[in-house]
């Protein structure tokens, strides 16, 4: 056997290209070369586009049951491959093999395939009177791109591509460039078992790959995890392929806390909810609105989980926090959290790097005494960085959390869950979570509105949403 070390390299060598024709991606920890990505083209997009393409009727034709085995398989390969899948990520991507972290990713793309693989989808019949009859059921769109952030890269992909794939779809995948290595070992992976050109990467640091894929006329459909920014340049682009979309964007996550919250109970949820991969996923919390007579005790038991969570190098056990991925969300984070400082936030703990650690370490932080309006509450952070904000009125804590223009998850905090999903009910969220926040289910479907996005993923929901609707009257 070889040992977790080798297999990690290994893994990389399959995928890497050389020094002289590959570009080089750091280890998000500590800056040096871990390998070499390949740089593909513009016209590489058409090739791949046009291998997926042309493998989809043989792929659509084998039916749910033999897509679904094949998906079975797929994530048994990932099992087989999943420490050294978790060893690749958590250099390139940062994330610790530690707790909610890499390992934690890994197994989830294992379960997010087998529940592809095996979601019903059953015809439904509309109308049976003796008169008239008709049934909707679904079918292929075709090529689907599955465009994805550095945050969650491998998990991503899976919630992009499995549901694809179980629908008779093939799916060309671009990763972010950020981590595109990790990407790469995960579809080789898959690839062991699935048929050649059901599955194409194309991978590159130029933004005009992204942007011909999206717009391909031979894309049925795009599937984006990322920014707004990037999300509305898909939009633009559709206008011309009428691709379908779904798109999963930036979030401000808010989280109320009832006034009859147990402090030390919801301590941990919350932490984990807002530093979970240290920050930097699309629904965690990222504003936390407290009622005045539990303020300081949540406070506390807060700064108190953060203490004692370890931050460091990803490959060392243990480690549950690590590095932002790349120097451009770390100056994000700095950036804001030296505001909030100099507008009176009060640094609870953290509030500086963590640069004995690695350049792109951030100490967990808790700001309290800060107020809407300042920009660690309204902007994305995106970092281990969390804004406190004191309340007195509820009806005032909801309109907080409602009031910026992204809505994707959201969060209330009550020993009382009648109180809470009161409070819910009136959140204009995708998903608003009761005493925990950013907690996934692969048959709960997941989604934003507003400025975060449309479109459901996973589960049955997830399924209609890579399929061509078909009415069949008669
Ligand atoms: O995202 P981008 P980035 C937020 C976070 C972060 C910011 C920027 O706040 O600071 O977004 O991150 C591809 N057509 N989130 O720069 O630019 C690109 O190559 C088609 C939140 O990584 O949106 C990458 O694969 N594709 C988010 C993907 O889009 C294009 C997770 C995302 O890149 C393209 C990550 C184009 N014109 C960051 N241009 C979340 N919701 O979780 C770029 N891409």
């Amino acid at each position: 056997m070889p040992d977790v070390q080798t297999a990690d390299d290994a893994l990389l060598a399959r995928v890497q290209a050389t020094p002289e024709t590959g570009r080089a991606i750091p280890d998000a920890a500590t800056r040096a070369t871990i390998g070499y990505a390949p740089e593909h083209a513009v016209a590489d997009v058409d090739r791949a586009v046009a291998r997926a393409k042309a493998a989809q009727p043989a792929w659509e034709a084998l039916g749910h049951q033999g897509r679904g085995d094949l998906l079975m398989a797929a994530a048994d390969a990932v099992e087989a491959n999943a420490e050294a899948l978790a060893r690749l990520l958590s250099r390139e991507q940062g994330k610790p093999l530690s707790g909610p972290n890499a390992r934690f990713e890994v197994g989830a793309c294992a379960t997010w395939l087998r529940e592809a693989a095996t979601a019903a989808l059953e015809p439904q019949v509309l109308v049976d009177d003796g008169t008239d009859y008709a049934e909707l059921t679904y079918r292929a769109l075709g090529v689907v791109a599955a465009i994805g952030p550095w945050n969650w890269p491998l998990m991503i992909a899976i919630w992009q591509i499995a549901p694809s794939l179980r629908m008779g779809n093939t799916v060309v995948v671009k990763p972010s460039e950020y981590t595109p290595l990790s990407v790469l070992a995960l579809v080789d992976v898959l690839n062991e078992v699935l048929p050649s050109d059901v599955l194409v990467a194309v991978v590159s640091a130029d933004r005009e790959v992204g942007a011909r894929l999206a717009s391909h006329p031979d894309i049925g459909k795009v599937m984006f995890t990322g920014s707004t920014a990037t999300g509305r340049k898909i939009v633009e682009a559709s206008g011309a392929n009428l691709a379908r979309l779904t798109l999963e964007l930036g979030g401000n996550d808010a989280g109320i806390v009832l006034p009859d919250a147990d402090p030390a109970a919801i301590a941990e949820d919350l932490f984990w909810g807002a530093f979970i991969n240290t920050g930097q996923t699309c629904a965690a919390l990222k504003r936390l609105y407290v009622h005045e007579a539990i303020y300081e005790a949540v406070i506390d038991a807060l700064a108190a989980v953060a203490e004692r969570m370890p931050m460091g190098y990803g490959l060392d056990e243990g480690n549950v926090l690590g590095p932002l991925q790349n120097a451009n969300q770390f100056h994000i984070v700095e950036r804001l959290v030296d505001d909030a400082k100099a507008r009176g936030g009060r640094v609870v703990v953290g509030g500086e790097p963590a640069p004995e650690l690695g350049p792109y370490f951030y100490r967990p932080t808790i700001i309290a005494d800060v107020a809407d309006g300042v920009p660690l509450v309204d902007e994305e952070q995106f970092g281990p960085a969390l804004p406190v904000v004191e309340y007195t009125d509820v009806e005032d804590a909801i309109a907080s959390a409602n009031r910026l223009d992204v809505g994707l998850g959201a969060s209330v905090w009550s020993s009382d869950r009648t109180a809470a999903r009161a409070v819910a009910a009136r959140l204009r969220a995708g998903t608003v979570w009761i005493n925990s926040h950013g907690t996934l289910h692969p048959k709960i479907p997941f989604g934003g509105v507003k400025s975060s996005g449309y479109g459901l993923e996973f589960g049955v929901e997830g399924l209609k949403a890579v399929a061509e609707p078909r009415i069949v009257n008669g």
